[in-house]
C-alpha cells in the first residue's frame, strides 16, 4: 500500500472513534489531533491541514443528528475533507477508443516520465487501444534507447529518431507516421527540464503547439513532498496541464504532502506510481484512495448511512397520509424515491416501522420496477381503492402483467399496513392524544408531525 505510515495513522484515528461510547467535544477535539499529526509527518502543509481540520471540528460540532449516528458521520466528514486535501475532483475521461489521441508527458529530470510512458502504454493497450509510444527527447543520452526497451517488453511500437536533433521536428514526424499506420493513442515522451530551463520549456510549448495533445500530463516526483506544488505552478503557467501523474509514492513518507500539493493546483491527478515496474501505475480514484487510507473499503455503504441519517421524510407525503389520502401511486412513487439514497428503510423505522416486518421493507426495495409494472396494467379506481380488487382481478393483473400472483399480494399488503398506521395515526390525533402517542413512533418523527400539523393546521 502507498502511504502506508499516514494510513496506518489514520486508521487507528478511525478505529479510535469507532470504539469510544459517545462523540463529544474532546473526542473531535482529540480525533483532530489525531489526524494533524498524522497528516503533518505525511508532510501536507500545515496550513491546509489546519483549515482541514477546522472544518471537521466546526461541522462536526454543529451536527444535529441523533447520538447513534454521530460516529459515522464524523467519520464520512474526515473523509470528505481528506478528499478535498489529498485528491480533489476526479479526472474527466480524456481518451477515446477509435479517434485519434495523444497523451503528452511533461516533468522535470528524473521525474519518471520515460517509465511513465511505458506503464502508460502498458495500461492503455490493456483497454484495447492501439498504443504507440513516441520520444521527443534529444537530450539525455540513450533516451530512444530506454523507450524502446521498456516499449518491447508489453509489445509497443516505439517511434523516435535519434540521428534528428529537433525536437519538434521528431514530434510531428513521428506522429504523423504512427497515425498513418492505424495507431490511436500516441503516447509522447519529451525531454526532463528545470522548472528555469527557458529553451527546454520553450521547445515543450512548441510540441504541444504542433501535437495538439488531448491532455498534457505532469509527471511529478512524490518524493518531493509539498515542494511539488511550485513545480507544478511552473508547469501549469507554461503549459495547458490537463492531468498530473505522481510518481514515487511507494517507500516515500512525504506522499500526503506530495498528493495536497498536486490536488491545490486545481489539476486532477489521474496516476500515481507505486515502483518500477512497467506495471506499477494506478488510476487515482480520490475516493477509492482516501477510502483505502482510512481502512475503509466500503465508504460507499458509509456514505449511503448517513444519507439516510441525514434524511427527513418529505413533508408533502405526510400532509396527504394525515389526510388519509394515501393511494397504491403514492406508496409507490414514495418508496421510488426513498430508494434512491437509500432512505425508505429509514422512514419506515421512523413511522414505527417495527409493525413492519423486515422481509416486507426489503421486498418492497427490491421490487420496486415489478411493482411499476402492476400498478401499469390496474385501473385509476383500483389504485385509489385496492379493496376493490378481488381474486380473480388479481389474476388477471397478475396474467397481464407478467408478473408473479404473490407479488401483487405482497404489494397490496405493504399498502394495508401503511394504511393501518396512518388510520391509528389520525385516530389517536382525533382523541386529542399527544404527538409521541402513536405506538413505536420516534421521537424525531413525532416532532416532525408536530411541526407539520402547525403548518398545516390539522
Ligand atoms: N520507485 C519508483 N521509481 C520510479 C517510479 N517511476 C520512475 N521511477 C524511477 O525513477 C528514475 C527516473 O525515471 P525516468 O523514467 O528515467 O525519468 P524521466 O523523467 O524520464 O527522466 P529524464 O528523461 O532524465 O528527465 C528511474 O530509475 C525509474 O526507475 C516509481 O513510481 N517508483
Ligand atoms: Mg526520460
Amino acid at each position: 500500500m502507498v502511504l502506508e505510515t499516514l494510513g496506518r495513522k489514520l486508521d487507528q484515528a478511525i478505529r479510535r472513534i469507532r470504539r469510544l461510547p459517545k462523540i463529544d467535544k474532546d473526542a473531535i477535539n482529540a480525533l483532530i489531533q489525531d489526524l494533524q499529526r498524522a497528516l503533518i509527518s505525511s508532510d501536507v502543509k500545515v496550513e491546509l491541514v489546519l483549515e482541514m481540520t477546522e472544518n471537521i471540528r466546526k461541522k462536526g460540532m454543529n451536527t444535529e443528528l441523533q447520538r447513534a449516528k454521530r460516529k459515522d458521520f464524523i467519520i464520512k466528514l474526515v473523509h470528505d475533507e481528506l478528499i478535498a486535501t489529498l485528491g480533489g475532483q476526479p479526472a474527466p475521461i480524456r481518451i477515446k477508443s477509435g479517434k485519434k489521441n495523444v497523451i503528452l508527458l511533461v516533468g522535470i529530470q528524473g521525474s519518471g516520465k520515460t517509465t511513465t510512458v511505458g506503464k502508460l502504454a502498458k495500461y492503455y493497450k490493456g483497454k484495447g487501444l492501439k498504443v504507440a509510444a513516441i520520444t521527443t527527447d534529444t537530450w539525455r543520452p540513450g533516451a530512444y534507447e530506454q523507450l524502446q526497451q521498456l516499449t518491447q517488453q508489453i509489445d509497443v511500437e516505439c517511434f523516435g529518431d535519434p540521428a534528428e536533433k529537433n525536437a519538434v521536428k521528431i514530434a510531428v514526424k513521428q506522429a504523423k507516421k504512427a497515425l498513418n499506420e492505424g495507431f490511436d493513442l500516441l503516447i509522447v515522451d519529451t525531454a526532463g527540464r528545470h522548472k528555469e530551463e527557458k529553451e527546454l520549456m520553450e521547445e515543450m510549448q512548441k510540441i504541444e503547439r504542433a501535437l495538439k495533445p488531448n491532455e498534457v500530463m505532469l509527471v511529478i516526483d512524490g518524493t518531493l513532498g509539498q515542494q511539488a506544488y511550485s513545480q507544478a505552478e511552473v508547469f501549469s503557467n507554461t503549459t495547458k496541464l490537463g492531468s498530473i501523474i505522481v510518481t514515487k509514492l511507494d517507500g516515500t513518507a512525504k506522499g500526503g504532502g506530495a498528493l495536497s500539493a498536486c490536488a491545490a493546483t486545481n489539476a486532477p491527478i489521474r496516476f500515481i506510481g507505486t515502483g518500477e515496474k512497467i506495471e506499477d501505475l494506478e488510476p487515482f480514484d480520490p475516493t477509492d484512495f482516501v477510502g483505502t487510507l482510512l481502512g475503509i473499503p466500503n465508504i460507499q455503504g458509509l456514505i449511503e448511512k448517513v444519507q439516510e441519517a441525514e434524511a427527513t421524510p418529505d413533508p408533502e407525503m405526510i400532509k396527504r397520509m394525515m389526510h388519509g389520502k394515501f393511494t397504491l401511486e403514492d406508496l409507490y412513487e414514495q418508496l421510488k424515491t426513498f430508494r434512491k439514497v437509500g432512505k425508505f428503510r429509514n422512514i419506515l423505522s421512523m413511522m414505527g416501522g417495527g409493525n413492519i416486518p423486515e422481509a416486507l421493507k426489503e421486498d418492497a426495495e427490491k421490487n420496486i420496477e415489478r411493482w411499476r409494472v402492476v400498478l401499469d396494467s390496474m385501473t385509476s379506481l383500483e389504485k385509489e381503492n385496492p379493496k376493490i380488487i378481488k381474486k380473480s382481478r388479481k389474476r388477471r393483473i397478475s396474467i397481464g402483467s407478467g408478473t408473479d400472483y404473490s407479488t401483487i399480494n405482497r404489494m397490496l399488503d405493504q399498502y394495508n399496513q401503511m394504511k393501518k398506521m396512518m388510520k391509528n395515526f389520525l385516530q389517536l390525533r382525533k382523541k386529542g392524544k399527544g404527538m409521541g402517542a402513536m405506538p413505536g413512533m420516534n421521537k424525531q418523527m413525532a416532532q416532525l408531525m408536530g411541526r407539520l400539523g402547525k403548518d398545516f393546521k390539522f
